[in-house]
Formats: structure tokens, sequence, C-alpha cells
């Protein structure tokens, strides 16, 4: 294998390691996908810091996990198409737009992935067939039900429970409403070439086309959501970056009801949680009780979009837009 190729060890079934592997697609950054079997898992664990994928092993055994900062290291050593929007309004929101998807969308991908028992099945037989390209049926359905039986309490990682379950459906079905809207005019989030935002709502709602109840769901409903989700899967340019006036009547909608009422208030009371090291919080969303145990990794990730917006400083059509869509008073640098 020549010297210079990075191996991203990943699953079909993982949002994190299909969003990577399309940006590698779209920046042709000379890759091998490794899906992540049985046989190979030793190899993984070799590399792995956390037991996490997607992991990507690169030239000189670097090993790198953590797609986000994955992708930020590879626009710097591989700056053709960038992938932020030149103006830092809409590079900021895209910014925020990933993270809603990695850490807010994950719910309703996942909460569909193991809630009723069509999807259990579905998901868990690919999963099986994906970890053993080779076992027999038998080993397979062995398999497919160890998954299940180990997956299914993992919910509660997510918050999906039967008080939260609405609020979770309902979003994924406002999330793609509002996409379908956006994306009747444009190839892309921010117009003709694709950025952090896409790649991280891609993720998640590719994953959702894996499992019947949300597949039927969007291919039914909504048919540019769909040419989106398979321009994602090898995607290209088609043209040029958009403004934030001709984004505006599209996009802010979704910046408001999604990430303003609900993702960041919830990440908010998270954060708080997991400084008062509380291990469950709730939270009011929208009216209704939200209670989850608390997760580091968000806190993280939130505290990191803070910094963000503070290292830009004063971008008065930024802090506009985040005003009106509800989002600033989360975002702005405060101790817990
Ligand atoms: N923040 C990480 C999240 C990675 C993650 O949660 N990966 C999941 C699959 S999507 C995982 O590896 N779970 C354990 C496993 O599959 O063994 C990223 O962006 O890469």
């Amino acid at each position: 294998m020549s010297d210079d190729i990075y191996v991203i060890f990943g699953s079909e079934y993982s949002p994190f390691s299909v969003k990577l592997r399309s940006y590698f697609r779209y920046k042709g950054i000379p890759h091998e996908w490794r899906p992540r079997t049985q046989e190979n898992y030793a190899e993984f664990q070799k590399y792995a810091k956390l037991p996490l994928i997607p992991l990507v092993l690169g030239p000189k055994d670097e090993v790198l996990q953590d797609s986000t900062p994955i992708m930020e290291k590879m626009e710097e050593r591989f700056p053709e198409k960038p992938i932020q929007p030149p103006s830092e309004t809409l590079a900021y929101l895209s910014t925020l737009l990933e993270d809603y998807g990695d850490e807010w969308v994950n719910k309703p991908m996942f909460h569909y992935r193991w809630w009723r028992d069509e999807d259990q099945q579905a998901v868990g037989d690919g999963l099986a067939r994906a970890l053993l390209p080779n076992g027999d049926a038998q080993t397979r359905e062995e398999m497919a039900g160890q998954i299940r039986k180990r997956m299914v309490p993992r919910l509660s990682f997510v918050g999906s429970n039967e008080i939260t379950k609405d609020t979770i459906e309902e979003s994924l079905d406002n999330l793609l409403t509002l996409l379908e809207k956006h994306l009747s005019t444009r190839s892309y989030i921010f117009g003709g070439q694709p950025s952090f935002a896409d790649f991280g709502l891609w993720g998640q709602i590719y994953s959702c086309m894996l499992q019947p109840t949300t597949e039927k769901l969007i291919r039914t409903t909504y048919p540019n959501l769909l040419d989106w989700i398979e321009r994602m899967l090898d995607p290209e340019t088609t043209g040029g970056w958009e403004d934030w006036p001709r984004l505006s009547s599209t996009l802010e909608p979704l910046l408001k009801s999604e990430i303003g009422d609900l993702y960041l208030p919830w990440s908010e009371a998270n954060g708080k949680a997991v400084f008062g090291e509380q291990p469950e919080f709730t939270v009011k969303l929208n009216e209704r009780e939200f209670t989850q145990q608390s997760a580091k990794y968000s806190a993280r990730s939130l505290q990191a979009l803070k910094n963000k917006l503070s290292a830009l400083g004063k971008v008065g059509e930024l802090e506009e837009i985040l005003l009106k869509t509800n989002c600033l008073p989360y975002l702005v640098a405060q101790d817990w």
C-alpha cells in the first residue's frame, strides 16, 4: 500500500464514519475505506485510543479519531476546495449546524434505530452482516440478537424514552421539512459547495435511510432531500457559495426552531449538569420536559462553539442572526 494513503476504519451504519468518508471523497484525499469487522477488530484495537469509529490511520501510522478535528486538520493539509464558506458569518453558522447535526440529530437517528421492533430487527441484522461479512446465517442471527440486546437499553444515552419520544420525533420531522424547502433551489446548504454543515447533518440523515421507519418517511415525503442525500454520498461542486440574504428565508427558521429553541437550551442544561457532576438533568424544551443522563462530550462541544465565537471578535451580521434565532445567549462565554 502506498505510504501517503489514509485508511478509514468505519461502518456504513456509523453516521460519523460515513460523514468522514464523503468528506475524503469530496476533497479527493487518497484513502481506503476499511469497514470494521470482527476479523480486523484486533487491528482496529491496536490503534484505537477510544473504542470509537471512525478511526483514521494516516501515513507513518498517524492515528486520528473524532470526525470534526480530523476534518479541520485535513482542511489545513488539503486546502483545495475548502468546506467553509469564505464569509466569517456563514462559516460560523456552518460550524454550528455541523455541531447540531453531530450532537442533536444523532438523537432522532439513534432513537428511530432502536425504538420500534421493525427497525431494531433491520439494523441489528445489517450490523451483524457488516461485522461478519463471511459469517453463516446462524452465527449472524446470534450476533444480531446480541447487538439488539446491547443497544436497545442505550436509548437512554441519547435521552430517548416515552416522555421525550415526541420531542425527538417532531424535531426530525421539523428538520427534514425545513431542509426540504431549503434544498429545493440549491445543491448544498450554503449553495453549490458542501460545507461542514452538509457533512455533519448528512451523516445522521443518511443513517436514517438504513432504518425502515425513517427511510419510508424520507422516500415518501422529501424528494429534494432525497436528491441531496444521494448527492452527498460522493459530492461534487455545482456552483459558488451564496450569501446570507439569499439563504436567510429558509435557513433562519431552521436555526431558530431547531438550534435556538431545542439544541442549545438542551446543550446549556447538559453543560451545567456535567460541570456540577450531576448524572442526570431535566430541561424544558418548547414547554415539554426532557430528561436524560448528562453527556460529557456534548458539554465540550458547546464550549468549543463558545470559544470559536469569542475568537471571532465582533461580527455584527453574525450577532444579529444569532440573536434573532435565539442562539446568542447560549453561545456567549460564561462559566457555569
Ligand atoms: N465525536 C465522534 C463520535 C464517534 C462515535 O460516536 N462513533 C460511534 C459510531 S457512530 C462508535 O464508534 N460507537 C462504538 C462502536 O461502534 O463500537 C466523531 O465525530 O467521530
